[in-house]
């Protein structure tokens, strides 16, 4: 009974207990904390889904009514008529016209996410087989972000979800993400941010977030790339900007990606 409890109380409570990460037995998505996936969320919810339950409901009633309307018994004799030129319009014409009405409104989504607004920060993404590195071109900053094996994982740490270098963003900020693969195909996905993006080799791709709640985010590499595709997970934590400030003054230190410093004073020497 506890178990079915909590199966229960998973199904339909935790999505607001628990946000940002993905949990046991839950239905739909994980709860939105940008802008593009409240929109995402609201496109399926309020027009996707009726669409979907009243076409299931129409099609199982039409199933229902010729199983008993037309069973042997009842109708003997069937009729021997193959075309019906009315019928045949109409089901060529109505799905069509469902399919626009789905379009319009998913391509205005779309097109809103390729527009990349003026980005506070950008970051590069790049996927390796099988972790994500990752740089900040604007700060000089560049580490690599491995999977915490589930021995080393601490008491709030999700199992295959967090990693050793968590990207640190601040809140409220456009940031734009370069992604890009070094040996094959991966893609850099956070559900609750909306984003997913293919890494292609040789290839950058662009796509951007604001992230509304400061929180820790969880995402995965959502192209198969090989035999540790599921242990390369995307973590993101989205700060104040002074605790940003503060993250970036120390990781220019501990990630940094060229002397640049020494580099000016050997300049200067000469
Ligand atoms: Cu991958």
């Amino acid at each position: 009974m506890k178990k079915f409890l909590f199966i229960f109380s998973g199904l339909f409570l935790t999505q607001e207990a628990i946000a940002n990460q993905p949990v046991d037995w839950q239905l739909g998505f994980q709860k939105a904390a940008s802008e593009s996936m409240r929109e995402i969320v609201a496109f399926h919810d309020k027009l996707l889904l009726p669409i979907i339950i009243a076409i299931s409901v129409f099609v199982l009633f039409l199933m229902l009514y010729a199983c008993v309307r037309f069973r042997a018994s009842a109708n003997p004799n069937p009729s021997k008529r193959t075309h019906n030129v009315t019928v045949e319009v109409l089901w060529t014409l109505i799905p069509c016209l469902i399919l626009i009405v789905m379009a319009v409104p998913s391509f205005k989504i779309l097109y809103k996410q390729d527009a990349i607004p003026k980005a506070d920060l950008t970051i590069k993404a790049i996927g390796y087989q099988w972790y994500w590195g990752y740089e900040y071109p604007d700060e000089n900053i560049i580490f690599d972000s491995y999977m915490i094996e589930e021995k080393d994982l601490k008491v709030d740490q999700p199992r295959l979800l967090a990693v050793d270098n968590e990207v640190v963003v601040p809140v409220d900020k456009v940031v734009k993400v370069l992604i890009t693969a070094n040996d094959v195909l991966h893609a850099w996905a956070l559900p609750s941010f909306g984003v997913k993006r293919d890494a292609v080799p040789g290839r950058i791709n662009e796509t951007w977030f604001k992230a509304e709640k400061v929180g820790t985010y969880y995402g995965q590499c959502s192209e198969l790339c090989g035999i540790k595709h599921a242990f390369m997970p995307i973590t993101v934590r989205v700060v104040t900007n002074e605790e940003y400030e503060e993250w970036l003054s120390e990781a220019k230190e501990k990630f940094a990606k060229e002397e640049i410093e020494n580099d000016k004073l050997k300049l200067a020497s000469k």
